[in-house]
């Protein structure tokens, strides 16, 4: 069968007015869809919209040019309504396609998706094996794990139980992809060629405002560590510099997060790597953090939310803030950098809250900090706190993004959004802009050797980007 995997473009450039960086590497969703595609001798071919000027002309002439039979697209909340538009426009185009809708947003309401657009399936979950069989043209009340279209009627088949080993899985397809186009070395990035690897799926937590179960579960699976150094082989083979995993858990079992060290250690292979989504404080001890250091790790980011421990405790994180600091400590102790992570706007937020989250930021040893506005993703339960407390505002889709300062997509009981606004502005004047920041930067970047992508990082996000912004409103 030739199947094209879409990734769509978001609705605007999120990252424009925030102060984090655009990444820019090849989809890991779509190298995991594609690699199953190839490995049962299918013809596919992965369309980034992303990277196209003009997504509806780029996705016409791809269809007309390549047929085919099976389109499939991926959506997060805020890429639905760009994938609805394109769905129409597929449909136009190629009547007689199969069209199916995976990833996090349509898990929450499936059925709502067919009022939406022309899909033909919703994929519920994991989706490896159930596009194989729809590749295979298995019928679609044969296939676990979708809601279709029977003519008027729209059929659930039982759900499918998520793969209980993941070194089953194909390696991710990343020969899809013309790695020409990524250039992933802006912001405070150190590399252009960046491989995305999962090493794990699922996360036994229950963060009040995350949703990451929806697609993967509660239930923690791994691959083995040598399954995942194989992976990141033949990421390098290919040409990629440097790995960023992309778990929810990558430390959940530390005795193999170590071993995966050992592996790297052993193997040879020097490159560089980072825990960009980020593990929990309570999930990193000495030895682990010492091995990883001299594997590679450059780089860990920790989701810390909050400096208050009642809006932690309210958030069920299930952190101590003792445990923050001292992880924060140790891993600088073995030279990694760390990004600290919070969250605005969380039950039991105030402005005093806030507050304490920014003094936290500035006290722990972290490099870099980042605060996100909470935004109250479908399926966690904090939007369903919201929603029955009649808390939601009505909102797009295209609002559902963690940047967002101005408005709030929920009427919160503590504070108001210009508190929220003028807060996260405060956070980063006051992390970035303390003297003893300033001088600490200079010090550790000629140590490190990353003075110079430290200084074109403050330049841009401080100097230059505001200054094209003024100009642009003006
Ligand atoms: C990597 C990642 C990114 C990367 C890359 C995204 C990409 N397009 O590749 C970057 C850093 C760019 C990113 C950005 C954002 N992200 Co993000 N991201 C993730 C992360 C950590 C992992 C996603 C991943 O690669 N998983 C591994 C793959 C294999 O799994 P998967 O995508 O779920 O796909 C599987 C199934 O869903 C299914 N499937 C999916 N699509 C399809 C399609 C078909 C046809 C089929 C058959 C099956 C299928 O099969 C796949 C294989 O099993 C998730 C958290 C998480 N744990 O999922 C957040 C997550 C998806 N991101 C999220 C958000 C909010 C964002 C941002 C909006 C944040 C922001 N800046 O404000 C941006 C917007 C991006 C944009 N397009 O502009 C939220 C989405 C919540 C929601 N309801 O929408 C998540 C869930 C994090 C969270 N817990 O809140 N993200
Ligand atoms: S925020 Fe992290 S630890 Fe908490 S439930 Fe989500 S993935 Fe798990």
């Amino acid at each position: 069968m030739r199947l094209l995997l879409v990734d769509p473009p978001p609705p605007f450039d999120v990252y424009r007015e925030a102060f984090v960086a655009a990444p820019s590497c090849p989809s890991l969703t779509m190298a995991m869809l594609g690699g199953a595609a190839l490995a049962d001798g299918h013809e596919v071919e992965v369309l980034d919209l992303r990277l196209a000027a003009d997504p509806e002309a780029t996705l016409r002439a791809r269809i007309q040019r390549g047929r085919p039979e099976v389109i499939g697209f991926s959506a997060f909340s805020f890429t639905f309504n760009p994938t609805l538009r394109l769905a129409k426009l597929a449909r136009e185009i190629a009547p007689k396609a199969t069209l199916a809708l995976g990833g996090v947003h349509a898990q929450v309401d499936p059925e709502a998706v067919f009022a939406a657009a022309p899909f033909d399936l919703v994929v519920l979950a994991e989706g490896e094996q159930t596009l194989r069989e729809l590749l295979a043209g298995r019928p679609l009340g044969k296939i676990a794990g979708i809601v279709y279209r029977d003519g008027k009627t729209l059929r659930r088949t039982p759900a499918r139980p998520l793969l209980a080993n993941l070194d089953e899985l194909n390696f991710p397809a990343y020969e899809l992809f013309d790695l020409a186009q990524y250039n992933g070395k802006q912001g405070l990035w150190t590399a252009e060629r960046i491989a995305m690897i999962e090493s794990s799926r699922g996360c036994p937590f229950s963060c009040s405002f995350c949703s990451s179960g929806l697609v993967f579960g509660k239930h923690w699976r791994a691959k083995s560590p040598e399954r995942v150094v194989a992976e990141i082989g033949r990421a390098l083979d290919q040409g990629f510099e440097e790995i960023h995993f992309q778990d929810d858990g990558f430390t959940t079992d530390l005795d193999r997060a170590k071993r995966i060290c050992e592996l790297i250690l052993t193997s040879g292979r020097r490159f560089r790597w980072e825990l960009y989504n980020g593990i929990r404080a309570d999930r990193a001890d000495e030895e682990f953090l010492r091995l990883a250091a001299r594997a590679g790790c450059y780089r860990i980011r920790f989701g810390v939310e909050s400096g208050d421990q009642g809006v932690l405790d309210q958030a069920g994180k299930g952190l101590q803030l003792s445990q923050v600091r001292r992880v924060f400590e140790l891993t600088r102790k073995y030279g990694i950098e760390t990004i600290a992570l919070f969250m605005f706007g969380l039950p039991g937020e105030t402005p005093a809250t806030m507050d304490a989250t920014a003094r936290l930021a500035c006290e722990l040893p972290a490099d870099f900090a980042r605060v996100s506005v909470t935004i109250p993703t479908p399926g966690s339960a904090l939007y369903a706190q919201w929603e029955s407390e009649g808390r939601l505002v009505p909102a797009s889709w295209d609002d559902y993004h963690f940047h967002l300062s101005g408005r709030l997509l929920f009427d919160h009981p503590g504070v108001t959004a210009a508190q929220i606004q003028q807060a996260y502005r405060d956070f980063y004047r006051k992390f970035y802009f303390r003297p003893s920041y300033v001088w600490g930067r200079l010090v550790t970047g000629l140590r490190r050797g990353t003075l110079w992508r430290d200084a074109s990082y403050f330049l841009t996000k401080f100097v230059a980007e505001p200054l094209l912004r003024w100009v642009g409103a003006t």
